[in-house]
């Protein structure tokens, strides 16, 4: 997702950390080149104007130039308008005040409705509710087959009417809906491939008919600006309540998620990132920003740094984070730090490439002491250089801290597998990013 946009970003940022001393020419020249990267990943032009002076408006105005880390001032000043760009919270889902609630879903052909609408299901009967999907797209004759099957795979209900009026049929799924008291009722509706004046009058009439609770707009993320102008033409007729965007697992550029919220001021609800009926997430801005800059969510861990420690610390922490070659002293040291923050487990699971893997790995208080009693009692040597503890070094170092030579290896085997996670997020670019996330 959002592979070559990250890649730009992530140089332009690293341009950044590159020169010694910022000035406001820096400043300047990174800025033509995020608005060159969001260019390229097909932003809307008005959309990327504004953001990029809303970005020179902070990034001037809050003295960049002096701060301590005037890169990292930057990348969070671009992360904090990203967020704002992409509708800041996360939205809900509206309900109707008397059951069932209806979703409608909107959209041109192909832009992945039905699919969605499974999938929305899906969702809704993980959380206990009981769904019913409507089969509301009598214009493929395949349509309503396409519907039940992907209903049947994931056991929710779907109803077919005998009318050739969709308007019809969805008066009577409704009916049928609440008499055996099922809710949600999904609208799966037909598709065009342009927006034209029949499928805008059908699908008010079925807006009339029904009364749902949230018209959802299916924009297809792979077309870019196009989904952007197909978004506005059906909010001129329809306006919808929020909107889907399909397809995120693929090459998307990243121009229809950036520019969405913004032309047309309606949140973006969801996120489809493939075709199996559970690759559905409800968008949260922040962390869709963190995966566009490619770094996890970096950026709370270093705000949270901030908060705890002085900027001095939080400097030192950030650059041994990205820092592959750090010794056990180090490693003692950073475990303390991190402590300070917050439970450890929570922290490394912000750091890009580090949730996953350090699941199985315990880091609780008595390991802490452990490790601490087992640094000191090695030589600054053996701190310096890890690789020296040869068994019979390990056995003295033990019998110092009161501990085993297992305590020893296993704690040789926690620093190991830290420093092969530092050196992940050291190269943490857009290839981690996606194998993080799995997209
Ligand atoms: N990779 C990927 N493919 C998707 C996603 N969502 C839908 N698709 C695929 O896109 C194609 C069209 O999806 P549909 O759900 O049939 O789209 P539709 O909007 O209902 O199409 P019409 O009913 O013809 O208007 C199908 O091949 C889906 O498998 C997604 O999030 N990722
Ligand atoms: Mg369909």
């Amino acid at each position: 997702m959002f592979d070559d946009l990250t890649s730009k970003l992530d140089r332009v940022f690293r341009n950044l950390r590159g020169v010694g001393k910022i000035s406001e020419s820096n400043i300047r020249d990174a800025m033509a080149d995020v608005r060159r990267a969001l260019l390229e990943a097909d932003v809307n032009l008005q959309v990327s104007r504004d953001f990029l002076a809303r970005v020179e408006e902070k990034a001037l105005g809050q003295e960049v130039m002096k701060s301590l880390q005037p890169a990292q001032l930057f990348v969070k000043i671009v992360h904090d308008e990203l967020v704002a760009l992409l509708g800041e919270k996360e939205a809900r889902m509206g309900t109707a005040k008397k059951p069932p609630t209806v979703i409608m879903v909107v959209g041109l052909q192909g832009s992945g409705k039905t699919t969605f609408c499974a999938k929305l299901a899906r969702h809704f009967k993980a959380k206990g509710r009981r769904p019913l999907l409507i089969a509301a797209d009598l214009q493929r004759p395949a349509a309503q087959d396409q519907l039940q099957v992907l209903g049947e795979s994931i056991g929710v209900n779907v109803f077919r009417g005998e009318s050739k009026n969709p308007v019809e049929v969805c008066e009577a799924g409704l009916r049928h809906a609440r008499k055996i008291s099922l809710d949600p009722v999904i609208l799966d509706t037909a598709g065009r491939l342009h927006v034209d004046d029949e499928l805008m009058n059908e699908l008010d009439r079925v807006r009339k008919g029904t009364e749902p609770a949230e018209i959802l707009f299916v924009a297809d993320g792979m077309t870019g600006q196009d989904a952007v102008n197909s978004a506005k033409a059906f909010f001129e007729r329809l306006s919808f309540s929020g909107v889907v965007l399909t397809k995120m697992d693929g090459d998307t550029r990243g121009g229809a998620a950036l520019s969405i919220r913004a032309v047309t001021d309606v949140p973006i609800k969801f996120m489809s990132v493939g075709e199996k009926l559970d690759q559905l997430e409800p968008f949260h801005p922040d962390r869709v920003a963190g995966r566009i800059l490619g770094r996890g969510d970096i950026v709370t861990l270093v705000e949270r740094a901030q908060a705890t420690l002085d900027e001095t610390k939080a400097a030192e922490l950030e650059a041994k984070l990205r820092k592959a070659d750090f010794n056990l002293q180090d490693f003692l040291d950073q475990l303390k730090q991190l402590k300070k923050m917050g439970s450890l487990t929570d922290l490394l699971g912000m750091i890009p490439g580090m949730g996953a893997r350090m699941k199985n790995v315990q880091v609780d208080e008595r390991a802490l002491k452990h490790t601490e009693a087992l640094i000191l009692s090695m030589t600054p040597f053996e701190r310096e250089r890890p690789q020296v503890l040869n068994a019979s070094r390990r056995k003295r170092i033990a019998a110092g801290a009161g501990l085993s030579v297992q305590h020893v290896n296993r704690m040789i085997q926690q620093y190991d597998q830290m420093v092969t996670m530092m050196k992940q997020l050291r190269k943490a670019g857009p290839g981690q990013v996606k194998r993080v996330f799995g997209r």
